[in-house]
């Protein structure tokens, strides 16, 4: 997209809107993770119109309501399924909180999810997980279940099973699709039956097959009590990198509204580098769209002074950025314990903590200049608020890739203790 900021900067500043709007779409579509991004398909052509016709305010006001949907977008998922079956797991590991920290989800063998409760994640107070009373519990009715836990409210139910679900589990899969709602089956505690699988079978045992098998009896057990098409994804709460996490990440993000998708990629777990190269994704496509808006502002007569290069809301973006990638000052302490190394060792191996580097790399700065010299020559005096926003552009671009690396090389040495 670097491409398109500068293309749109020449193209907005000689007035070619229909060539700018011709390269926006594949531009944005590059850009954009194979997840879907921010934008829902109107605003995405209210914008490319907006650019076709040349109306830049159209194209700042479509680009900054979107991001404003999608930083106060209310996320609330419902997690259904018989006691025992993982619910509690699942919720923690989706909010990124060990079993025995303060808030999380309590996890037990004897039946702990009574009632409903919400669980707020711990970074995004607008993203609530609702632990359900299952479908298990004598009562149950699958005609009022739903009124009685409010289903209006959530954006996806999961329903969850460890073993085989039950016409229950269908009955209000049914219920749930009359509602126009979505919900998805997930299969827990795979690899438990791994586990007994090899122990019992040692010679002729293959994973594939055992995965297969059990996709195949939740498939037929899911047809049988009148699920057409289900869709079930295998998991273990306990390692959500193997099995069927990461696809079900991917579904879940295609599915959602746009406005959705970027928060809910935000709080998925750093579980791999296609994980950490998603969230990259979103990231990027925001960083994008703000330059773009920054840009177009620039070229609308009598607007305001763009306000400058703003060190504090530069540094509370790389602290965000950090905190997204699991690299906030709390989450390092943590890591540091769990590879029981000091923590100043682990510091050390960071790019992203130090700030004051990013200030000082001088190639950023002279990036924008570069760029922004391109715009200045033909646009004349409103040159400066261009090189602003080129500078934030490039400067949030760098905090990002480094955030990415130090999340990635951490995240290979947990690998380590891991398999350890
Ligand atoms: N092996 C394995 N064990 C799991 C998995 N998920 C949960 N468990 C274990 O299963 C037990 C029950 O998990 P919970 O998360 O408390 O289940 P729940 O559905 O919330 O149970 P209730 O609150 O009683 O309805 C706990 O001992 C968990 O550690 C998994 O994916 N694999
Ligand atoms: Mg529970």
């Amino acid at each position: 997209m670097d491409q398109f900021i500068t293309a749109f900067l020449k193209g907005a500043s000689e007035k070619n809107f229909q060539q700018l709007a011709m390269e926006f779409l594949p531009q944005y579509s590059a850009l954009i993770s194979k997840s879907g991004g921010m934008l829902s398909p109107e605003t995405l052509s209210a914008i490319h119109y907006a650019l076709q016709e040349g109306r830049l305010s159209d194209v700042m006001n479509q680009i900054q309501e979107a991001i404003s949907a999608a930083e106060n977008a209310v996320l609330e998922v419902a997690v259904i399924g018989e006691s025992g079956t993982g619910k509690s797991s699942f919720i923690n590991a989706l909010r990124g909180l060990g079993h025995e920290e303060a808030e999380s989800a309590d996890v037990g063998t004897v039946e702990t999810t009574m009632y409903k409760t919400p669980y707020q994640h711990p970074k995004y107070p607008n993203v609530i997980f609702w632990d359900l009373p299952g479908t298990g519990t004598p009562n149950f009715h699958t005609d009022t279940y739903l009124d009685r836990v409010g289903f209006a409210n959530y954006d996806f139910f999961i329903i969850i099973s460890s073993s085989r679900f039950s016409v229950n589990d269908a009955l209000l899969a049914q219920k749930i699709k009359d509602a126009g709602k979505k919900f998805y089956f997930v299969r827990t505690k795979v690899d438990s039956d791994l586990y007994s699988e090899e122990r019992t079978r040692p010679r002729t045992f293959r994973k594939e097959q055992v995965l297969q098998r059990i996709r195949d009896y939740c498939l037929s057990n899911l047809t049988d009590i009148g699920v057409s098409e289900p869709r079930i994804f295998l998991i273990s709460n306990f390692d959500l990198d193997a099995f069927d996490f990461p696809k079900l990440e991917e579904t879940l993000l295609k599915e959602l509204p746009g406005h959705k998708r970027h928060m809910f990629a935000l709080l998925l777990p750093n579980i791999s580098d296609a994980s950490i190269e998603l969230k990259k994704h979103f990231l990027q496509e925001k960083i994008c769209l703000e330059a773009l808006k920054s840009g177009a502002m620039s070229f609308i007569p009598f607007m305001p002074f763009i306000s400058g290069f703003d060190l504090p809301q530069q540094e509370q973006c790389l602290k965000d950025y950090r905190s997204y990638f699991g690299l906030d000052d709390k989450s390092i302490e943590e890591i540091a314990e769990r590879l029981e190394t000091p923590l100043e060792d682990i510091k050390g191996q960071l790019k992203c903590l130090d700030f004051w580097s990013f200030v000082k790399d001088d190639s950023i700065i002279a990036r924008a200049r570069s760029a922004g010299e391109a715009f200045c020559s033909v646009k004349g005096g409103l040159g400066s608020s261009v090189v602003q926003a080129l500078k934030v552009y490039y400067m949030r671009t760098q905090f990002l890739n480094v955030v990415v690396e130090d999340a990635k090389h951490l995240l290979r040495k947990m690998e380590t203790v891991n398999i350890a």
